[in-house]
């Protein structure tokens, strides 16, 4: 069965967001066009709660963009977004929500951040959603959403280690691009793994 997974379409990561990704309003559509063609559609939410570890306002005389270290980690600092609660963590205006059947938020630990929907950036934590997945059926895992170089790309990555057949829908997708090239760098390494790298027109009716 194949499943459509958008990762955080959430407002802050819209442009003119608290953590604004050029050109994220413009994955809703392609979402929304989507959600027909699976038989199953789920949704990650970033979910901080207030003064989380990977917010750069935690951290006297740092700022967004900066590297710096959570949970042992290497962890790069982000302006406050996403906290719970708030209008900035509900999902995108015009998101079709009435086919997502889990809804499932990551990134509630304040000591460690959690990019992918599956485990927390160090791997110690599941979050349950792979054996969701794997109770529905679910064989074919098609990724899209924000941030193509974040979110999308870790929940990529350790869909296709969890022995998923693993597919990003590029067109649906769009990166941070904190540095230039961060996203075709993340394409890249996505298609080495064994991510198959499609268009959203190219995908298939589930069945
Ligand atoms: C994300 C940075 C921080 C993402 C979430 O959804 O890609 N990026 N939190
Ligand atoms: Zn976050």
């Amino acid at each position: 069965m194949k499943v459509l997974i958008l990762v955080d379409v959430q407002n802050d990561f819209l442009p003119g967001g608290a953590l604004g990704v050029p050109g994220g309003n413009e994955v809703v559509p392609v979402a929304n066009r989507l959600q027909p063609r699976f038989g199953l559609v789920v949704a990650t939410q970033d979910w901080h709660p207030k003064g989380h570890g990977s917010f750069a306002s935690t951290r006297p005389g740092r700022k967004p963009g900066e590297l710096a270290e959570l949970g042992g980690l290497p962890q790069v600092l982000w302006p406050d977004h996403c906290v719970q609660g708030t209008s900035g963590a509900a999902f995108a205006p015009g998101l079709d929500m009435n086919r997502v059947e889990a809804i499932l938020r990551k990134g509630t630990d304040p000591a460690i951040d959690s990019y992918s929907g599956f485990f927390d950036n160090g791997h110690r934590k599941s979050t349950g959603l792979a054996d969701y997945l794997r109770g529905r059926g679910a064989t074919d895992l098609y990724v899209m959403g924000l941030a193509t170089d974040y979110c999308v790309k870790f929940t990529a990555l350790d869909a296709l280690q969890l022995g998923f057949r693993t597919f990003l829908v590029e067109d649906g997708s769009r990166g941070v691009e904190l540095r230039p090239g961060d996203v075709a760098r993340a394409v890249d390494e996505m298609r080495q793994a064994g991510v198959q790298i499609v268009r959203s027109g190219d995908v298939q009716t589930d069945g």
